[in-house]
């Protein structure tokens, strides 16, 4: 046989057998690969590889390796990347209900934020949909405490505290506080604080602990006001291009990354405090002025979220209160 017969017969095969078919996803994702979002994804490539006999090979690019946060949404859209995660809340100017899991204390649990996850799912993959994207899973961080110089147990001590902020949330809250907020990366906040660009951040204590908050803060105080989440997505031309095999192998392994994630997220929530303790943070509860002044804060920044999510998201937060 020629060496043209032979190549021939290969490309025949190939075109013949979509089982053959190779796709290789290169997946941007936000954090850095000792945190629990990262490491949750990473099970989930291999899942999906096992399952697809390496027909589906996703490589995770982790810590805005591959495209920094704010562009991997939109790289997914335009195809420049098969998949990728970002912070949901990050999407609110694009539609409000992306922010309904970051207003302070309208759910401030597990149960809570899953029976919100539960009445917002649909509303969140619907508005995915409409740019192309299919929602894959999402998984909350841990509840967002406050990280400071000082003991606050007043209200009155945050006025003028430089804040790093995440998202849209963040910054109107320390706003309400009277805090001067400035966005900053999770992989940049070491550098933030001692550059001294920022004084003071809200996150979960496992953000702390990936970015040893006890270099540059002392106290940690323990709110836990919400649980934002991040999401994974795919193209939905990319999903729709695979074999209806894959496609389910895709799925499955999402819903065991999303309830794997979960239980994750749980367990971290005690062991990273204790972590932050034994790094020499000091631990404590907000005083009563200081809770108060935050869920008063909560609700102001409830009722305007409602008014920016109109119907859509009284919808969605009547389904809450009745679950
Ligand atoms: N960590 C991320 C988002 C919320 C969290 O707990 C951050 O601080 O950027």
């Amino acid at each position: 046989m020629t060496i043209r017969a032979t190549l021939t017969g290969c490309a025949v095969a190939l075109i013949s057998s979509p089982a053959l078919a190779q796709n290789d996803w290169d997946m941007p994702t936000p954090y850095g690969d000792a945190v629990f979002h990262t490491q949750n994804i990473m099970t989930f490539a291999d899942e999906v590889r096992e399952a697809t006999d390496g027909s589906v090979d996703i490589t995770v690019h982790s810590a805005g390796s591959l495209f920094a946060h704010g562009q991997i949404k939109d790289s997914v859209r335009r195809g420049l990347a098969p998949i990728g995660e970002i912070l949901m809340s990050q999407l609110v100017n694009e539609n409000p209900v992306f922010g309904v899991d970051s207003i302070p204390f309208l759910a401030a649990s597990y149960e809570e934020a899953e029976a919100l996850w539960d009445a917002s799912r649909d509303a969140v993959s619907g508005a995915l949909e409409e740019q192309g994207l299919t929602l894959l899973f999402a998984v909350p961080w841990p509840g967002q405490s406050l990280f400071l110089r000082e003991e606050v147990t007043e209200p009155a001590q945050l006025e003028g505290v430089s804040f790093r902020a995440y998202n849209n949330a963040t910054e109107r809250m320390a706003q309400l506080l009277g805090m001067i907020p400035t966005q900053v990366e999770a992989g940049d906040i070491p550098t933030a604080f001692s550059t001294g660009r920022v004084a003071s951040m809200i996150t979960s204590p496992s953000t702390g602990v990936s970015s040893q908050a006890w270099d540059y803060t002392s106290h940690f105080i323990d709110v836990q006001a919400w649980l934002p989440k991040n999401m994974v997505f795919v193209n939905a031309s990319v999903m729709d291009a695979l074999t209806d095999e894959e496609r389910a192998a895709v799925l499955e392994a999402a819903e065991a990354a999303e309830a794997r994630g979960w239980e994750m997220s749980r367990a971290e929530t005690d062991t990273q405090i204790a972590a932050l303790e034994e790094a020499g943070m000091v631990v404590m509860q907000p005083s009563d002025e200081l809770a108060a002044r935050l869920s008063e804060i909560g609700e102001i920044m409830a009722d305007e979220w409602l008014e920016e999510a109109g119907e859509a998201g009284a919808a969605i937060l009547e389904a809450y209160h009745a679950d």
